[in-house]
C-alpha cells in the first residue's frame, strides 16, 4: 500500500451534523423505505434519512420470508456445532471463515472483546492462497457437518446483493445522479454475510465496556441487516443511544464510511453497537465497493471552501487501513490500561491514520 494516507484521518462532517441534529430534537423514529414504491418516491425517504441518520428500515423488499427463516435457521445450526468443527474453519487474512467468542472486535478496538461468535462468507472469491487482504476463498463446513448450509447462505447472498444494487440506484437517485451512476464501481464489490451470534449469558454492560458489539461505524457502503427481532441495535444520534426497534419483515440498512466520503459527508456513515440482555443472532450483509475503485468525493457534493485530499485510496487500500489502524490501537489499549474502554456516543468514531 503507497500514497497519501493522511486522507483517512480527516475529520469526519457527520459529528457536526449529529449535534446541529439533537440541537433541533430531531424526531428519532428511523424511516421506513417501502420499495414496492416507485424509485423517485423512495429515493426521497432515502434521502432524508441518510441525511438524517444514515439508517432507515426497509420495507416490501421482495426477499422470501421463507428465506430468511431459512437462513436463520441455517446460522443457528452451524453455531450449535461442536467448537471442534468450527475451529476447522477458523477465520484468516482472508476474513472468511468463523470468528471464535473472545477473539477481539475487528471493528472496535475501544471496548473489551465483542461478545459473539460469527461466520463470514464473501460473494467473490479469488484463489486458495491469495495474500490480498478480503481475498481468498470460502471456507464451507463439510456436507457431512452440516448439509445444505452452503446452499441457503450462497442463495441468501445472491439475494441481499439484489437488494443491495436497489438501494445503490436510489442512492444515486437521491443523490441527483443518474440512476446507474454507482453500477461501475460496483460491478465486483467486496460483499460478505456475517452470521452472527450474541451467546446467552453474555449480556452487554456498557459502562464496563462489554458489547454485543461494540460502538463502530461500518467500513464499506452500506450495510443491509436481518435480525431475529431480539432488540439490541442502537445508534448514535446527537449525544443519545438511540434503539433500533425490530420491524419483523423489514431490513435495517445502514451506510458505512465509503458513502460519508464519497459524499463528503452528507451522506452520514453512523456510529452504532449492540447491547443485548438475551441470546440473539443477526446477519447482516456488507457490501463495500470494488477492490480498486476509488473513494474520491463526488463533485456534486464539494462546496465553496471544503478542503479535499487530492489523493484518495482506492476501496481495498481503505478497508486494508481501517483494518490495521483499528488492530494497533487495540494493541495500545493492550499495553496501556489507562486509556479509555469505550468510544462515547457524539465523539469520533475512526481510528487516526498516520500520513506515511
Ligand atoms: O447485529 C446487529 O444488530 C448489528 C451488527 C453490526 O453492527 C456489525 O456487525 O457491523
Ligand atoms: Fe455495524
Amino acid at each position: 500500500m503507497s500514497g497519501d494516507l493522511s486522507w483517512a484521518s480527516a475529520p469526519l462532517t457527520r459529528i457536526r451534523a449529529a449535534d446541529e441534529l439533537a440541537d433541533r430534537n430531531a424526531d428519532l423514529q428511523i424511516p421506513i423505505v417501502d420499495l414496492s414504491r416507485g424509485d423517485a418516491d423512495a429515493a426521497l425517504t432515502v434521502r432524508s434519512a441518510c441525511e438524517k441518520f444514515g439508517f432507515f428500515h426497509v420495507a416490501k423488499h421482495g426477499v422470501d420470508q421463507d428465506l430468511i427463516d431459512r437462513q436463520f435457521a441455517a446460522s443457528k445450526a452451524f453455531f450449535a456445532l461442536p467448537l471442534g468443527i468450527k475451529l476447522k474453519l477458523k477465520v484468516d487474512q482472508s476474513n472468511r471463515g468463523y470468528y471464535p467468542f473472545g477473539m477481539g472486535s475487528a471493528k472496535n478496538p475501544f471496548a473489551q472483546e465483542d461478545r459473539k461468535e460469527a461466520f463470514n462468507a464473501y460473494g467473490f472469491e479469488t484463489v486458495p492462497g491469495d495474500a490480498t487482504p478480503f481475498h481468498g476463498v470460502n471456507k464451507w463446513p463439510s456436507d457431512q457437518d452440516l448439509p445444505g448450509f452452503r446452499e441457503v447462505m450462497e442463495e441468501y447472498h445472491r439475494e441481499m446483493h439484489l437488494v443491495a444494487k436497489r438501494l445503490l440506484k436510489l442512492l444515486a437517485i437521491a443523490l441527483d445522479l443518474p440512476a446507474s451512476h454507482f453500477e461501475e464501481r460496483f460491478s465486483r464489490p467486496v460483499a460478505n454475510i456475517r452470521a452472527v451470534h450474541y451467546l446467552q449469558g453474555q449480556p452487554s454492560n456498557p459502562e464496563a465496556g462489554i458489547f454485543g458489539v461494540g460502538p463502530h461505524t461500518d467500513w464499506g457502503a452500506l450495510t443491509i441487516l436481518a435480525t431475529d427481532n431480539e432488540p439490541g441495535l442502537q445508534i448514535c444520534v446527537g449525544k443519545t443511544w438511540v434503539d433500533v426497534e425490530p420491524r419483523p419483515g423489514m431490513f435495517v440498512v445502514n451506510l458505512g464510511d465509503m458513502v460519508d466520503r464519497w459524499t463528503n459527508g452528507r451522506f452520514k456513515s453512523t456510529l452504532h453497537r449492540v447491547v443485548n440482555s438475551n441470546e440473539r443472532f443477526s446477519t447482516p450483509f456488507f457490501l463495500a465497493a470494488n477492490w480498486d475503485a476509488e473513494m474520491s468525493v463526488l463533485p456534486s457534493c464539494i462546496e465553496e471552501g471544503d478542503s479535499i485530499p487530492a489523493a484518495p485510496p482506492t476501496c481495498g487500500a481503505w478497508l486494508t487501513m481501517r483494518r490495521r489502524a483499528e488492530y494497533e490501537q487495540r494493541v495500545r489499549h493492550l499495553e496501556d490500561a489507562s486509556l479509555p474502554t469505550t468510544t462515547q456516543c457524539g465523539t469520533k468514531a475512526l481510528p487516526q491514520i498516520a500520513a506515511q
